[in-house]
């Protein structure tokens, strides 16, 4: 920080609940959730500094919190958005940690002063179950990989994008839209690709937009190479792997949503 002086506005304040953490070949070359999310969410600040909805100034700090080993933030009023990241666990899992964390989200605080929610992959999954939907393997397999993603009206007022290509990885599925919320956004695999709760505080993303395509192909090789992905989905996903993805787009959002304004 220089010294001089400036009227310096408190940063935009993520915590991150860490629920997992990426297979050797992704965690070495790009790190734990927590640098992956950070990348993720400095490139949405970058964003909207460039379209000029926030000032040239407005950092963005985030931390993570291990759910997995009970740690959580000590004040939720510390801050403006609290994001759930993906697993390997399966949200319907009956394990203590898993448990907790639906319970912490069906009694998450819902005033003005409480952080926005967003849920990711496993994240959206916990908050389907944490509001009474099923969550289960889907019918259909695995979605993997880079997805062209549509957008309800709903969807379309909130994301204010038509559509969005993210990567997907996985298989189990919020299989309604729980009372209170509202469908975002669908694939032909998966009817429930993202939500928003009524009162607006809530948003969820069944795919991943922390993934890049590089990080992907990581998930691909070696999930194909231990047989959880058969030779037609894998070759199917890398043959897409490297189309554009709308990273920034839907990065930028996430921070708009949880900034308060
Ligand atoms: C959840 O959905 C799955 C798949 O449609 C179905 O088999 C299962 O019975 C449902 N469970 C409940 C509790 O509704
Ligand atoms: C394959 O690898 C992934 C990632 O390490 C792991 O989650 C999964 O359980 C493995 N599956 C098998 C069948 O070994
Ligand atoms: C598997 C799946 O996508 N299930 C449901 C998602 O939500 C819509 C709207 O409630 C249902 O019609 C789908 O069947």
């Amino acid at each position: 920080m220089a010294a001089t002086i400036t009227h310096a506005k408190a940063p935009i304040r993520v915590a991150l609940l860490v629920c997992g953490t990426p297979i050797p070949a992704v965690a070495v070359p790009y790190g734990e959730y927590p640098a992956i999310f950070n990348n993720l969410l400095q490139d949405g600040l970058k964003e909207l500094k460039e379209r000029r909805t926030v000032g040239p100034e407005t950092e963005l700090v985030m931390e993570g919190f291990d759910v997995r080993e009970d740690i959580y933030p000590e004040r939720l009023s510390d801050y403006d958005g609290v994001l759930i990241t993906g697993s390997a666990s399966n949200a319907y899992d009956d394990l203590p940690w898993i448990n907790k964390l639906v319970d912490y989200v069906a009694k998450f605080p819902k005033d003005n002063e409480a952080p926005k929610l967003v849920g990711i992959c496993f994240g959206h999954q916990i908050i389907g179950r944490a509001f009474n939907a099923n969550v289960s393997k889907s019918t259909r397999g695995w979605e993997l990989g880079w997805t062209l993603t549509d957008f309800t009206e709903e969807g379309k007022k909130f994301w204010k994008e038509d559509s969005m290509r993210i990567q997907e990885l996985h298989q189990d599925v919020v299989h309604d839209v729980p009372a209170g919320f509202t469908l975002l956004a669908s694939t032909a695999h998966t009817t429930n690709q993202s939500m928003i709760s009524k009162d607006g505080r809530i948003v969820t993303l069944q795919g991943h937009p922390e993934f890049t395509g590089p990080i992907m192909k990581e998930f691909i090789k070696v999930r194909t190479a231990n047989g959880t992905f058969n030779k037609d989905l894998s070759e199917a996903s890398l043959k897409v792997n490297d189309n554009t993805l709308d990273r920034a787009t839907v990065a930028a959002r996430i921070v708009d949503f949880v900034r308060k304004a």
